[in-house]
């Protein structure tokens, strides 16, 4: 499997400026590109990362997506004075020419089928190109919102035809809605464009119709265009959260992308001027943790929008660290102390004592942040975990998530709230009743094993996530319900949370499956999750009785409440559209 994260930046892109007075477009700057790179720089990510050579695209390229009257005029503009350069800069919304913008443009297209060929070739595994202009507003024969050619159409065009990709998702987290992405690919059933955007029932620049969420693409590309229009300003980090867990993710797993380019806003984060919006740099860690799990970790980031210097440089940061493996900041944290009882008299048999000690071995070591995460075997899985949740609680920590999969003989006291269970078996064996913090999940993957994620996505994320964890305990016991990829599948979206911090405690029965956990904790994409199976009708029940049942304990199952949300329409499974009003 490929390893390594590419980055592409070159300071030539920095000299397309605006010439004149323009309040519009005067926050398009350079400093946006060299503040970020010399963040990166400050945080040693640079040094970290592949350094791949930005290039011109080729005429040919850049006439993937674009006519040819738009090449000429943009190359026209190259030997243009400041008044000729106004002009034409005038035929379009929101744009200016500057004579090296064509020389710009050329190289952040190049620079971005850079990225894509160091990714479908394994040199890397994932990327981010730092480019200006930036790309996703530009249209097949216009210029519009900042941006000359559409770096990310682009991209993918020349992925599909040079790699022979089939299906590639471009996930749009700019806070503008990308029309001219929509435009080029409304057709395309082969490109899955999902974008969330500022929208205030079409007041909000470019103001459109077909910004809404009922532009659903065209004829074959018809479900593949999929749009999230905020109806408010101050959008925060659990509203992108649960737009990822309720609208993207079902769908794009479903989708089951070769490749995924993002067109990398950061416009849609706290500070900026353009968007409104309160997300911090911190979710886009998570957002961009959430996309390696897709197409085999196959991810090119490329730099769209974002005007906030400081809250930009902080969030291409945050970006880059994920993308090359570091532990998932926790968005926030709460305190709630109390104690639990133990568990000693259950611990009965030497063997298990013998495990328990190395177990503790390794959990002290992730308490102490001596390590992120650790693996222990046990014979009694759910002794160990018991153990585990009682020495953690013990030790200080206030909220500690423990994912049981398979029979669990001991059901640790949750009453304090400082741990959370949620139990995945078969059938439910013990008397116990669900509760705030115990939750039974009843699931059994399907034979096809691959129907698991819709019980990720639409219960134990939203609900690990409400709880803010600072320590995830995964406990797989005897006559697990779940194959392989669902567990892979929960190791790997659970890794976003509680700083990474995961303790893994596998039944000795179980050993077969040591590589897979260990794989997924070391951060390898999700493998593979075959041809799409849709969950039977009781597990889309079981899962709805769950969320009716705990949506107003844990708030990040809403797809309503503070703001109203419509139930949307229907993919092949259903998924539900946030609507913001
Ligand atoms: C790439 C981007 C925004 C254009 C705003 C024009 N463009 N009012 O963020
Ligand atoms: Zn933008």
């Amino acid at each position: 499997m490929a390893s390594g994260t590419a980055l592409i930046y070159d300071e030539e892109m920095t000299s397309h400026k605006l010439l004149w007075n323009d309040p519009i477009c005067d926050i398009e700057v350079p400093e946006r590109l060299s503040s970020s790179y010399e963040q990166l720089e400050r945080y040693h990510l640079v040094e970290r990362c592949v350094r791949v050579p930005a290039r011109e695209a080729s005429e040919e390229e850049i006439l993937l997506v674009h006519s040819s009257e738009h090449l000429e005029v943009a190359k026209s503009t190259q030997a243009m004075n400041e008044e000729e350069l106004k002009s034409v800069s005038g035929n379009y919304d929101a744009f200016f020419f500057h004579p090296s913008t064509y020389r710009c443009a050329k190289l952040a297209v190049g620079a971005s089928l850079q990225l894509v060929d160091s990714v479908m070739s394994g040199k890397v595994c994932n990327g981010m190109a730092l480019v200006r202009p930036p790309g996703h507003h530009s249209q097949r024969n216009a210029a519009n919102g900042f941006c000359l050619f559409n770096n990310v159409a682009i991209a993918a065009k020349y992925a599909k035809r040079k790699y022979g990709l089939q299906r590639i998702l471009i996930v749009d987290w700019d806070v503008h809605h990308g029309q001219g992405t929509q435009y080029i690919f409304e057709e395309d059933p082969s490109i899955l464009y999902f974008s969330w955007h500022r929208y205030e029932h079409q007041e909000f620049w470019p103001s459109l119709k077909e910004s809404d969420y009922d532009s659903i693409g065209l004829g074959r590309g018809k479900g593949r265009n999929i749009n999230l229009p905020w109806n408010k300003v101050g959008m925060g980090n659990s509203d992108y959260l649960a737009a990822f867990f309720h609208v993207l993710l079902p769908v794009a797993f479903e989708f089951d992308p070769e490749l995924v380019l993002v067109s990398s806003g950061y416009d849609s984060g706290i500070g900026d001027p353009e968007g409104q919006m309160d997300a911090t740099p911190d979710v886009f860690a998570h957002l961009t943790h959430f996309l390696m799990q897709l197409a085999n970790g196959k991810l090119c980031v490329i730099l769209e929008g974002g005007y906030h210097l400081k809250s930009l440089a902080e969030s291409v940061c945050m970006t880059v660290k994920t993308l090359l493996g570091d532990p998932v900041p926790q968005i926030t944290g709460e305190m709630a102390p109390c104690l639990s009882a133990f568990y000693g008299d259950l611990v009965k048999q030497d063997e298990t004592l013998l495990s328990l000690g190395s177990m503790l071995a390794v959990l002290d070591k992730i308490l102490m942040k001596q390590a992120c995460n650790g693996i222990a075997e046990s014979p009694a899985a759910s002794v160990s975990a018991a153990v585990a949740l009682r020495h953690s609680v013990r030790f200080g920590f206030q909220r500690v998530l423990c994912i049981f999969v398979g029979d669990m003989e001991i059901i640790p006291n949750t009453e304090d709230g400082r741990i959370l269970v949620i139990h995945v078996c078969e059938k439910q064996k013990s008397e116990k009743t669900n509760s705030k913090h115990y939750i039974s999940l009843n699931w059994k993957e399907g034979a096809e094993g691959n129907d698991f994620f819709s019980a990720v996505f639409g219960f134990i994320l939203p609900v690990a996530y409400s709880y803010q964890a600072n320590l995830t305990i995964i406990a797989v016991g005897p006559n697990r319900s779940l194959g392989t990829n669902g567990i892979s599948l929960l190791f790997g979206s659970l890794r976003g949370l509680a700083e990474s911090r995961i303790l893994a405690v596998i039944e000795n029965t179980d050993i077969n499956l040591m590589p897979t956990v260990a794989k997924a904790l070391a951060g390898d994409s999700t493998p593979d999750f075959g041809v799409y199976a849709p969950p039977s009708q009781e597990k889309v029940h079981t899962i709805k009785l769950l969320r009716d049942q705990f949506q107003q304990e844990w708030k990040m199952l809403q797809c309503s409440g503070k703001s109203s949300l419509y139930l949307y329409y229907s993919y092949t499974y259903i998924f539900e559209m946030i609507k913001y009003s």
